[in-house]
């Protein structure tokens, strides 16, 4: 890993926030690839921090400082990202479910789904069934992609999924979900129609669902 790979990363676990957006810009400079610095620096240090939480090393506050420091970062990297393509592959609406608070991956996933060229809608985070509901009759998405990252927040997908086969809307939107507890054993046994496990996997799978428009 290069110096400035390691030194984001290293301020990411330490949540130094001031400095972020300073180092990712000089590894840019640097000629560093937007994708490793995301990976290898950004993503990576965020695995360090949730295994730590989840040993017990640190808690939710450091937690918390290092996803504002994470989100400080990606901010630099996403003009990099985004306005690659000009026309329109389709609408994706993104939302993170209900009583799930995490965002920064569903950010990741959007970024890098409007840089490919895909009209993003992003809802944000606690969206509730009847509120995604609402929102799919409204904004006809060719994609409902769902984020979560609680293990108590997962059945939610699912919860969305009946909702839409009861609303006559099953058929009309596909259903891509993600998210660390996910996998794509949960999302065939609950009907998605895709699971993504990063951002580039989510970018594809758009691209394969939305064929006809690509
Ligand atoms: C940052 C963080 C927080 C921050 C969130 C800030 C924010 N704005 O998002 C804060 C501090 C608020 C937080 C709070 C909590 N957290 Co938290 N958190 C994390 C942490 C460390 C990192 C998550 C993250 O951002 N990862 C980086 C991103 C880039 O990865 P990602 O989200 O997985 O997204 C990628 C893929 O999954 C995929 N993807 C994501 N969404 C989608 C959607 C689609 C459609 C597709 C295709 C793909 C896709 O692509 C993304 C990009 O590659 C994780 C540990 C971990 N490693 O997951 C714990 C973790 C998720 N949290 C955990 C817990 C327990 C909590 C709390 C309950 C703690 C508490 N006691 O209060 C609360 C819950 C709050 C709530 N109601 O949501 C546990 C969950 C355990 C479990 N079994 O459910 C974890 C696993 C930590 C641990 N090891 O115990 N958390």
């Amino acid at each position: 890993m290069t110096d400035h790979l390691h030194t984001i990363k290293a301020a990411v676990i330490g949540g130094r926030h001031g400095e972020i957006k300073g180092l990712v810009q000089q590894a840019l400079d640097a000629g560093l690839d937007p994708a490793a610095i995301i990976n290898d620096a950004l993503i990576a240090a965020m695995d360090v921090v949730g295994k730590d939480f989840g040993d017990g090393k640190i808690f939710v506050p450091e937690m918390l400082v290092s996803a504002v420091t994470m989100k400080a970062g990606l901010d630099v990297v996403k003009p990099c990202l985004t306005g690659g393509e000009s026309q329109s592959r389709g609408t994706v609406i993104m939302a993170t479910v209900k009583g799930d608070l995490h965002d920064i991956g569903k950010n990741l996933v959007s970024m890098m789904l409007e840089g490919a060229g895909f009209k993003v809608m992003d809802l944000g985070t606690d969206l509730s069934v009847d509120k995604l509901i609402d929102q799919v009759k409204t904004i006809q998405p060719d994609i409902l992609g769902l984020s979560a990252l609680l293990t108590t927040t997962m059945p939610e997908m699912q919860n969305v999924i009946g909702a839409l086969k009861a609303q006559g809307l099953r058929d009309k939107v596909k259903v891509l979900v993600g998210g660390a507890p996910v996998d794509r054993v949960f999302a065939e046994k609950i009907g998605a129609d895709g699971y993504g496990a990063n951002a580039a996997e989510a970018v594809e799978l758009a691209r394969r669902l939305t064929g006809a428009k690509a």
